[in-house]
């Protein structure tokens, strides 16, 4: 159970920040929602590969292009000034919504898969040699594997994972006993997108930390669900996407702690990113510049301003208890279903529920929820050794967001039984 749902069982009488979400209300943010998909009304239930967008986040980029537009930290003209404040707007907002010391902490990337690369590239290779190892778990998303891989590849370093027990929640223990003084860094996902499974950080991080080693925290599926503190944290770095928490694709946050960030050599080179240029050698711009090299998603990070700021005008606290609620409904509706099981029971999940069923193959699963209007995901998630650990090709993966409602999942549990139907 979430903090958020606990609190909200605890208490008696709701204060304002657990007060039951007004679904309907914020179903009206966002226009996409209100359309038939193969003449029924659509069901989203994919949040967990992107998350749709409210009218907020679309008219905060329409307004820029209409109105501000302009390259930024480059021109003394108005709009140039203007479209900069935006951007310096929006990374104070990131900071606040994380609650990072110094809004220099903050820097704008593509998404969470630009941001791991940008600390493989930049700390992992300042840092992993010959030897050395670097510890990811068994549940990590390709983005989260990959760089590191090719990291140890050039470095000659070894990649190890601390496994995950048949739940889908990680095994403390061995992630404890694969620390040693050879690990470099410590990369983990925060929420599963296969399992949902939250993974204990602050535990992780205490256990890195006793070693001496820093720990990035993949939070692509927790900052959408769940409220995130990264000095609570104390994590060294955290990475996560604008278009998983109602914001646009293409941009995207890496948090660093300053003495990391301050300390680790440019990710790309270019305008922007330094301070001077001679043909002999070049100096580098302060951080967080010094990793935002050309021109920026300008549009992009004021639209992420503005979605972490539709998601604050809600409260996480809240939208964790009501997609609490969601997961705990639908895992209870699901399970009762003849052939059907949950990949991923883990005790703390969040937003996600994944599960196989009988023989069928789960992109039949996907193809025939699709003709009731209702979007999951089908396939490995990008997450092929969570397949491997559960021995399987692939899941059907349902996940939740704040505009999400009981009665979208029970219209899944219709399909699902269409589905029995289908391959009775
Ligand atoms: N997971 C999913 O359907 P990007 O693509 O850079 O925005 O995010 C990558 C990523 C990293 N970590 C985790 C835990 C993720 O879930 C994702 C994206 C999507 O599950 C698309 S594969």
């Amino acid at each position: 159970m979430t903090t958020a749902a606990r609190k909200l069982g605890s208490e008696s009488c709701p204060s304002p920040d657990t007060e039951p979400l007004d679904v309907e209300k914020i179903r009206a943010d966002f226009p996409i929602l209100h359309q038939q998909i193969h003449g029924k009304p659509l069901v989203y239930l994919d949040n967990a590969a992107t998350s749709q967008k409210p009218r907020a986040v679309i008219e905060a980029i329409t307004r820029y292009y209409e109105s501000s537009n302009a390259n930024i930290h480059r021109g003394v003209h108005f709009l140039s000034e203007h479209a900069t404040e935006e951007h310096e707007e929006a990374r104070r907002t990131v900071q606040r919504f994380l609650n990072a010391r110094s809004a220099n902490e903050i820097v704008f990337v593509r998404g969470t898969t630009e941001a791991i690369n940008l600390v493989t590239q930049t700390y992992g290779r300042a840092h992993v040699g010959a030897g050395d190892e670097v510890l990811i778990t068994g549940m990590e998303h390709h983005s989260d594997i990959v760089p590191w891989q090719l990291l140890c590849n050039e470095k000659g370093a070894k990649l190890r994972a601390a496994p995950i027990d048949d739940n889908g929640a990680l095994l403390l223990e061995e992630f404890a006993r694969l620390l040693n003084p050879r690990t470099k860094i410590v990369a983990v996902t925060h929420v599963s997108n296969a399992l949902g499974t939250i993974n204990p950080v602050r535990k992780i991080v205490e256990l890195a930390h006793q070693h001496g080693v820093p720990v990035l925290v993949d939070g692509a599926q927790a900052v959408p669900h769940i409220r995130v503190d990264v000095q609570a944290l104390d994590c060294d770095f955290y990475a996560f996407s604008g278009h998983k928490i109602y914001g646009p694709t293409g941009i995207g946050v890496l948090y660093g702690k300053a003495s990391h960030l301050n300390a680790m050599p440019p990710y790309q080179g270019g305008g922007d990113m330094i301070a001077s240029v001679t043909f002999e050698k070049s100096t580098y711009n302060k951080v967080p510049y010094k990793f935002e090299a050309g021109t920026p998603d300008i549009a992009g990070a004021i639209g992420l301003g503005a979605a972490l700021r539709y998601v604050e005008s809600i409260g996480l606290d809240r939208i964790a208890a009501h997609e609490h609620d969601l997961l705990e409904y639908a895992t209870q509706a699901i399970s009762p279903i003849p052939g059907l099981r949950i990949v991923g029971t883990a005790k703390e999940k969040a937003g996600v529920l994944s599960f196989v069923f009988d023989t069928v193959h789960p992109h039949d699963i996907g193809t025939i929820l699709d003709q009731e209007g209702i979007a999951i995901r089908t396939g490995h998630h990008c997450s092929q050794p969570v397949m491997q650990r559960f021995d399987i090709p692939a899941t059907a993966r349902a996940s939740f967001a704040l505009y999400n409602t009981r009665e979208e999942v029970d219209a899944l549990v219709r399909g699902i039984e269409k589905v029995r139907e289908v391959f009775a």
